[in-house]
């Protein structure tokens, strides 16, 4: 059977030009991580990457009449909805008879109906598909049948779906074989322009899941599951040695959860020597560091922290379920400051409850603890999380046109498809673009990056940065 994996086109229009070389080419390790179990059970499963790659539609059919694959599966974020059911339509329309299948956080949290929407989608996978994948290909060659396939929606007819029963999560996460990057062309692969110190960077998940429980989360209350300390070791190696890593992303949503566990990896990076070879960041919650624990990080490498502040005043934060207070986000940016790790903070204008005042308060806030970076992204309710179930309960989402739910709409024509309290679109777009400004094109923080240039890779990505909020802002979120 020959099969294909694609990422589509990020770019739905949002990108202006200058977007796509300040935006993130991030590897597709949500498919390396499924090609490369099937092909460890004896297929021959490619990936192709239509974003990094720069495929376009046109091409894009060409390379299915040339590979005639049976099989077809295609990731889909919500924001990403249209292209990710383009490359759908143009796989059926090149082969009606090709299975087509969708995957990830927006099929995972509205299967049937991706799948009665769609009528170039014969099926949708429901969370983590390395398994799912390889019985989908099982039942096509008729070792089993479909509604044996724990973990599907899939189409009976027109109209008709079936859900299948609901599969367990793999516990012990080194069952999954490293995924193999020879499948994807890795020098084409760069985080956002303002997301690295060193290139080549590429990125890592060491955890799957998040138990807390923040209504905006798409992961939210999905439990933890870890890949042991000798394979991370292992995949890092790899990075650095097959591919040259200088730079890794550690995207795990809360990378220091377990602390006794980052400790024991942060010893075993030190004791491999990959300390001196590689430098890493990585995402994690405010409450979930301290100083011994930053220390011990920075000593392993670890040159960036990422933190979801989300909002400025404690209602805003609590509104969310954030479980956090301001004075733990400001202790957490103080340590990592003081044992010289650099700081992101993520930023939402626009919360639930939130008026001007308290976005400017965010604004103020952000200033106040001073991140190296700061993100400030629209709230928008995504489906499948609480706030969107509590939004729409109350009649208050404008539209469910997938591809307007975009956080980075202050830069661009759309309306938002949710505003709090009924607040004007226009008014909060404009708050996003000064948020930005207001934080950067700030003395204190110019004189900091311009110091911080020391080579003409940093100086051209800070030149790129500073004109993409200049002319308007890169219209693209980095993450
Ligand atoms: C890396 C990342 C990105 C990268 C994507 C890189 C890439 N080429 O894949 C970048 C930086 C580009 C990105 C962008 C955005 N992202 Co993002 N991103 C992530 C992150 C941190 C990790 C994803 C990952 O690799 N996980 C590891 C793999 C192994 O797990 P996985 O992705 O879940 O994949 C498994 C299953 O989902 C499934 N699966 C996935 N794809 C497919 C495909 C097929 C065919 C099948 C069968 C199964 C399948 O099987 C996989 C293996 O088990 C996740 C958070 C998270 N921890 O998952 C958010 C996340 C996916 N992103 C999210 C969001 C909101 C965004 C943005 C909208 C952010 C923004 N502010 O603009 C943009 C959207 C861009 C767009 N136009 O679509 C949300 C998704 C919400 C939603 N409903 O779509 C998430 C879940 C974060 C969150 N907690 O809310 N993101
Ligand atoms: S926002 Fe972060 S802490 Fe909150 S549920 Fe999601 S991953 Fe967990």
């Amino acid at each position: 059977m020959k099969i294909v994996l694609v990422m589509p086109s990020l770019d739905n229009g949002y990108w202006k030009k200058l977007g796509k070389k300040v935006g993130p080419k991030s590897e597709p390790l949500s498919l390396l991580y499924i090609a490369t179990y099937l092909n460890q059970h004896g297929h021959q499963a490619e990936v192709l990457d239509c974003e990094a790659e720069g495929i376009s539609y046109e091409e894009l059919e060409g390379k299915f009449r040339e590979g005639k694959y049976d099989v077809v599966g295609v990731a889909m974020m919500t924001a990403m909805y249209s292209q990710a059911v383009g490359v759908c339509e143009i796989a059926k329309k090149i082969n009606p008879n090709t299975k087509v299948i969708v995957g990830g956080s927006h099929p995972s949290l509205r299967p049937k109906e991706t799948v009665q929407e769609q009528a170039s989608i014969d099926i949708a996978a429901v969370g983590e598909a390395e398994v799912t994948f390889k019985e989908l290909l099982d039942a096509f060659a008729e070792k089993m049948t479909l509604s044996e396939v724990k973990g599907i929606v899939y189409k009976v007819e027109e109209g008709t779906v079936i859900q299948t029963e609901e599969r367990d999560k793999i516990q012990d996460l080194d069952f999954f074989p490293i995924p193999d990057r020879n499948l994807i062309k890795m020098e084409l692969y760069r985080p956002s322009v303002s997301y690295y110190k060193r290139l080549p960077a590429y990125t890592m998940v060491t955890t799957r899941g998040c138990p807390y429980r923040c209504t905006f989360c798409a992961t939210a209350k999905s439990g933890y599951r870890m890949h042991s300390t000798q394979r991370v070791i292992e995949e890092i190696r790899m990075l650095v040695e097959r591919f040259g890593a200088k730079e890794i992303l550690f995207r795990d949503d809360t990378f220091t959860l377990n602390r006794e566990r980052t400790i024991e990896l942060c010893d075993a990076i030190i004791a491999s020597g990959l300390h001196e070879k590689v430098i890493w960041d990585c995402i994690t919650r405010a409450n979930l560091i301290d100083l011994e624990l930053v220390n011990k990080m920075k000593e392993a490498g670890c040159c960036g922290m990422h933190f979801g502040v989300e909002g400025g005043t404690q209602k805003l934060i609590d509104g969310i379920q954030k479980d956090s207070t301001l004075e733990i986000i400001k202790e957490a940016f103080k340590v990592c400051k003081k044992v010289g790790i650099e700081t992101r903070g993520y930023f939402m204008i626009g919360l639930p409850g939130s008026t001007k005042e308290d976005d400017l308060a965010t604004i103020a806030f952000a200033k106040e603890i001073n991140p190296d970076w700061a993100q400030f992204t629209l709230c928008t309710p995504y489906p499948g999380t609480q706030m969107f179930d509590e939004v729409l309960a109350k009649g208050e989402i404008k539209s469910q046109d997938w591809d307007n739910y975009q956080t980075w709409s202050g830069f661009s024509e759309h309306n938002l498809v949710w505003t709090p309290n009924s607040r004007d679109s226009e008014e909060l777009k404009a708050l996003q673009r000064r948020a930005l400004k207001e934080f950067y094109f700030r003395p204190k923080v110019l004189f900091k990056k311009i110091t911080k240039i020391d080579n003409l890779p940093i100086l051209k990505k800070y030149v790129l940065g500073a004109l993409a909020l200049a002319s308007g802002g890169s219209g693209r979120a980095p993450e």
